[in-house]
């Protein structure tokens, strides 16, 4: 087999910046594009916070705070402790630093320009080689319905600290939104796809959900390869567990197969997880073991360099 150059990875932030991490120090950055959730963005303080896009980059410019997995190393908060002198809400912790990123991409946005464009700007400017495309330019706020009511993904898992019950999860506007510009060539010219290890509800799912992802993504099923964000019934990061449980999913690699089959060649799953392989390539995918817990850059570069070496799914 000829080895895959060109790679385009699905992303949230945190738990698909260590793979992606692992990718950027393996390959040629230049062949990697990066497609980012946005359903997580939201307006603070008349500012647009886009945190995939900011974990995503800041991780690759190796500027992160590696132990939050989000904001900038060494960060300070002293504009959070004025702006909670002015009787503004702190409980989104922006840093002093990030505040910058925040504030040119809102200032780009202004001036009429694209959310493309501003994180085309912010990567350039942090010497990231890699393409970091914005799922879409329009916004698809993801709304979670809860027990509470209707929050925003935001206030759901930070300011609720995903406390909440999930009802349901919606994209709002997703109906009428438009890939970014050189997402879908991105996916068909792509020699491989590959699906990061990130929650499949609220930060797959949304880049899913944008008009013409899915469908692209399944005509190339045999190129898409899925890192499973769940290892032994577990989230990798974050809620997803929870939330499957919530919307009558199996928390599991299973439960997980059963979403990305349809646009999924190969499903790569933990061995804590091999007990479901058989169920697993039942619904039609091919399923490799790796060891999917990267806790050190050189799990991530082994993982990277696997996915790399394996074999389409026919
Ligand atoms: N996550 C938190 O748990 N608490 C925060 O205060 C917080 C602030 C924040 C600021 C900028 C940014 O880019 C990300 C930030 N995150 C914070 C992470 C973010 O909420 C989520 O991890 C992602 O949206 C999910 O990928």
């Amino acid at each position: 087999m000829k080895p895959p150059r060109k790679i385009t990875a699905l992303a949230g932030g945190v738990g698909a910046s260590k793979l992606l991490l692992g990718l950027y120090a393996v390959m040629d950055p230049r062949d990697l594009t990066i497609i980012v959730n946005t359903g997580d963005d939201i307006l603070l303080h008349g500012l647009k916070i886009s945190p995939d896009l900011d974990i995503v980059t800041y991780t690759l410019a190796g500027v992160i705070d590696s132990a939050k997995g989000w904001g900038f190393r060494d960060e300070t908060f002293h504009a959070l402790k004025r702006l909670a002198v002015y009787g503004r809400a702190n409980w989104f912790n922006l840093g002093d630093r990030d505040l910058a990123t925040h504030i040119h991409r809102t200032a780009l946005l202004g001036e009429g320009k694209s959310l493309s464009h501003a994180a085309d700007s912010i990567r350039t400017a942090l010497g990231v080689k890699s393409l970091i495309l914005p799922m879409s330019d329009d916004p698809v706020p993801t709304v979670i319905e809860s027990n509470e009511g209707a929050l925003n993904f935001q206030e759901y898992l930070v300011k609720r600290r995903a406390e909440p019950v999930v009802r349901d999860i919606h994209f709002a506007g997703v109906d009428s939104a438009r890939p970014a510009p050189g997402v879908l060539e991105a996916i068909l010219d792509a020699d491989r796809v590959i699906v990061c290890p990130s929650n499949p509800l609220i930060s797959i799912g949304p880049i899913l959900a944008v008009p013409g992802i899915r469908e692209r993504l399944q005509a190339r099923r045999e190129n898409v390869f899925a890192v499973c964000p769940i290892v032994g019934g577990k989230s990798l990061k974050g809620p997803s567990d929870k939330m499957l449980a919530q919307l009558g999913h199996e928390p599991s690699a299973l439960g997980v197969a059963k979403l990305y089959a349809p646009f999924t060649g190969t499903f790569i799953i933990d061995p804590a997880d091999k007990a479901q392989t058989a169920a697993i390539a039942a619904l039609g995918m091919k399923v490799t073991i790796l060891p999917t817990v990267m806790k050190t850059l050189a799990h991530k570069r082994k993982l990277a360099r696997a996915l790399l070496a394996l074999s389409p799914s026919s």
